[in-house]
This record gives C-alpha cells, sequence and structure tokens, in this order.
C-alpha cells in the first residue's frame, strides 16, 4: 500500500507533498525500514547542526559521485542528490556524503518495471510479511544492450516450502522467465544466488514472478544487478551459481539443517572461479550443529536413519556399483572426485554422488572429497520423486577450498 503512495509521489514529482505529509506523522519507535526514513520524518526533518552546515561550505568538496552507499534498513543504494532520486522514482534512505546527497535506494513490487541497476524486487509490504495468493511479478529491462546477465541477490527469501512427499513447489514458488533456464524453488534461501543469461542485445525482457498460493508469512527482496558482457564479475556461461575465492561454502536451495527439504527437479551447474595458481579443490560437508548424525548431505534414502555415502551412475554394474544401484534419481555430479586420506589415491575416481554421507567411496564415514578436473564445477540434479524411498532429505552444503598447484595436484 504505502510503496504505491510512495511511487505516486515520485511520479507526479509532489514530494513536497510527502514531505509534509511525512513531518505530520507522529514518529514511530524506529524499526529500522526505509518507510520510517520517509514516513517518520527521521531525515526530512534535519538537526539543526546538519541544517546549518547545508549552507555553509559553498566552495567546500561536494563528494557526490556514483558511489555506493548503505541505506539502514540495509538495501544498497547510489548516494546522488535528491531530486535525481526522486526523478528517477527512487526512495531516499537516508543522507549520504556529508549530507549533500542521498542514499537513493530502488524498490519495485508487483507488477513494477526494473530500470535502474540494483533494483531490489519486494513482496508488498515489505519489510513486514505478505500473506496474499496471486501471481507478483516484475519485469526486468536491459539498461542497455551490451548487458548480458543479471545476478539476483536472495538477500531475504523466504515463501512457502515444498510440500512434504514429493518436496514439489507446490504452494510457492519463484519462476524466472525471459532468460536461459533456472530451477523452480521455494521455501527459505536468503543468502543464496542466482545468474540468469539475459541474451544478446535488446532481448525480451526477463520477468521474475512469485506465484503465491495459501496462508503464509511471505517476505522477499531481491536485489537484481545487470553485469555487461565485458564484465570480470560475469559468470562462466551455464553457472546458475557463480563464486570467486579461494574457499566458501556452496549449498542446494531452501538447506536447513533442522527443517529444510532438498527441492525436487532441480537441474543446474555451480561454478567456483579457478584462482590464479590453484589447480585442485577439496569439499567436506559443512558443520551440522542441529542434528546428532549430520544431516548437510542428506540427497537420498530416509535421512532419518544414517544412510551411507552411494556413488556411480548405477544401472551398468561394475565393480563399485551394483546392478541397479547408485545415483540414479538425485545426486551431486563433481568430476573424478576421490577421498583425499587415501595414500596412495585409489586409482579410479567417482563422478555421482549420493546417499546420506559425503564421501568419494561407498561407507558410512564422511571424507574429504578431492578433483582436479577443472573448471570447478557441481552439477547438482533431483527428480521429481522423492517417497516412499527418500524421507526428509535436506541437500547439500560443501564448504570448499581451492588447493595450491603445488600441493600434488
Ligand atoms: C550495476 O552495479 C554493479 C555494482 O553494484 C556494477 O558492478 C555493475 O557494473 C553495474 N552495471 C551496470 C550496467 O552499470
Ligand atoms: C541426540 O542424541 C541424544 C541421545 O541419544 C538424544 O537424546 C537427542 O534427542 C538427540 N538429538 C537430536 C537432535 O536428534
Ligand atoms: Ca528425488
Amino acid at each position: 500500500m504505502r510503496i504505491t503512495l510512495v511511487d505516486t509521489c515520485a511520479l507526479l514529482s509532489c514530494c513536497l507533498l510527502c514531505v509534509l505529509a511525512a513531518g505530520k506523522v507522529p514518529t514511530k519507535p524506529h524499526t529500522n525500514s526505509w518507510r520510517d526514513l520517509i514516513f517518520g520524518g527521521k531525515w526530512f526533518s534535519p538537526s539543526p547542526r546538519q541544517r546549518e552546515s547545508k549552507f555553509l561550505p559553498i566552495f567546500a568538496f561536494v563528494p557526490i559521485g556514483p558511489s555506493s552507499c548503505a541505506a539502514p534498513s540495509g538495501e544498497q543504494g547510489n548516494c546522488i542528490p535528491s531530486k535525481d532520486c526522486l526523478l528517477r522514482n527512487g526512495i531516499p534512505a537516508g543522507p549520504c556524503g556529508g549530507g549533500y546527497g542521498v542514499c537513493c535506494i530502488f524498490l519495485q513490487t508487483c507488477g513494477g518495471i526494473i530500470r535502474e541497476n540494483s533494483t531490489y524486487f519486494v513482496n508488498p509490504n515489505h519489510p513486514d510479511v505478505f500473506d496474499g495468493t496471486g501471481s507478483c511479478q516484475v519485469t526486468v529491462q536491459k539498461l542497455h544492450p551490451d548487458i548480458c546477465q543479471l545476478r539476483l541477490d536472495l538477500d531475504m527469501f523466504s515463501i512457502a516450502p515444498p510440500e512434504a512427499a514429493n518436496h514439489l513447489c507446490n504452494q510457492d514458488q519463484l519462476l524466472i522467465s525471459g532468460g536461459s533456464p533456472t530451477p523452480t524453488i521455494c521455501g527459505s534461501s536468503t543468502g543464496d544466488h542466482m545468474y540468469i543469461d539475459a541474451g544478446l542485445g535488446q532481448s525480451n525482457p526477463i520477468v521474475l514472478s512469485i506465484i503465491t498460493s495459501g496462508s503464509f508469512p511471505r517476505l522477499w527482496r531481491i536485489r537484481v544487478t545487470q553485469i555487461h558482457c565485458g564484465s570480470i564479475s560475469r559468470a562462466d556461461q551455464g553457472c546458475l551459481q557463480h563464486y570467486t575465492a579461494i574457499s566458501g561454502r556452496v549449498r542446494s536451495f531452501n538447506y536447513n539443517t533442522v527443517g529444510g527439504r532438498q527441492l525436487s527437479n532441480q537441474d543446474y551447474s555451480i561454478c567456483i572461479r579457478n584462482e590464479r595458481n590453484f589447480c585442485g579443490i577439496q569439499y567436506n560437508a559443512c558443520p551440522d550443529l542441529e542434528n546428532n548424525r549430520s544431516r548437510a548431505f542428506t540427497i537420498s534414502g530416509n535421512s532419518n536413519n544414517p544412510v551411507p555415502t552411494i556413488v556411480g551412475g548405477g544401472g551398468g554394474g561394475g565393480a563399485a556399483v551394483p546392478t541397479g544401484g547408485g545415483c540414479i534419481s538425485d545426486w551431486l555430479l563433481i568430476g573424478c572426485i576421490r577421498s583425499a586420506d587415501r595414500i596412495p589415491p585409489l586409482p579410479g575416481c567417482e563422478d555421482r554422488v549420493c546417499g546420506g554421507t559425503f564421501s568419494a567411496e561407498a561407507g558410512m564415514l564422511a571424507k574429504t572429497v578431492q578433483s582436479s578436473v577443472r573448471p570447478f564445477r557441481l552439477y547438482f540434479h533431483t527428480d521429481g520423486v522423492e517417497a516412499p524411498n527418500d524421507i526428509d532429505n535436506r541437500g547439500f552444503c560443501l564448504d570448499y577450498v581451492q588447493q595450491p598447484c603445488t600441493n600434488g595436484f
């Protein structure tokens, strides 16, 4: 509701009215949201000291440029003059640049069109929860024909979880159309990200939709960054997720060791940029502080019981893979993995891994796994079925560390 008011105000350039209205609103308890900044009159009524400083140093350096700033509620914005912010339909979220600019943030919700870099797609009522049903969509227009990718940062993402039997996103889902294929996700994935290939030139716009049904206290704030074709922050082709550090953490969507459910119908790649002078990579299941037996890697089987590591594609028989065994329906694939503790290393290696224990060899013991296949990539696949054999699987969370070339890689 209030978003609409702000948008309308900005559209009609009647910001003066907003300011006047803001002045009349009694100061509410501080909840650290941009709404308070606008409607609570927090920064529209500057302290006498701030007011003075605005008129004092006429020839002083004015630090306004395309510099980024952080709004008190956590969004990243641009420090620009207040009138530019309102002209561009932005929301002034507090002073910056020593009081000469505003930290201008861009928000869009249902029905909105994204025309600015780093715009946030938020739920209606944001930062409060939204318990409505229907389809809430925003359209992303390229800022420039030379935009090849979008990065979506799920700053806040909590919509209804998948159903319990087959882990399908039947109630709520995030759908992305117009770009490269993306898996349908639901549940909670705060902190996760996605890259979407936007095609070359002025191609069709990309539409982000959150479809909701039934009651749930939904909350989302998705930052949409536009990436130039020549940018160093561009992800490699086909990488839904892309990481660029020597060490880090990768995990499946809706991962949570307590109530998270591995999502069905996933099929995507996670890429880790091979940093200079690093030739291999090691993975370990993340610590699980909530369960007696780690559920940080529970991809198939009934994870309420101990489930061993299962390796291989199955079907074909062979020494390591009993006929009919192996990872046929749900799996994580990492090129030629071996357990790191074997000296000398085992001659063979595995690609697919599933089950309920993270290792590169069948068994009940979680192990450090290593690979030197480049580029460093993980492929995650799940089918559309869990019940009756696969129960309460959480998905995966792995910590990775790249290995220097001198380290036997
Ligand atoms: C959008 O913003 C990000 C940083 O927030 C920047 O790296 C990127 O180059 C910008 N994209 C465009 C098209 O200006
Ligand atoms: C862990 O094990 C203890 C003792 O066997 C049990 O009492 C407790 O409920 C278990 N906790 C969880 C989270 O499974
Ligand atoms: Ca499955």
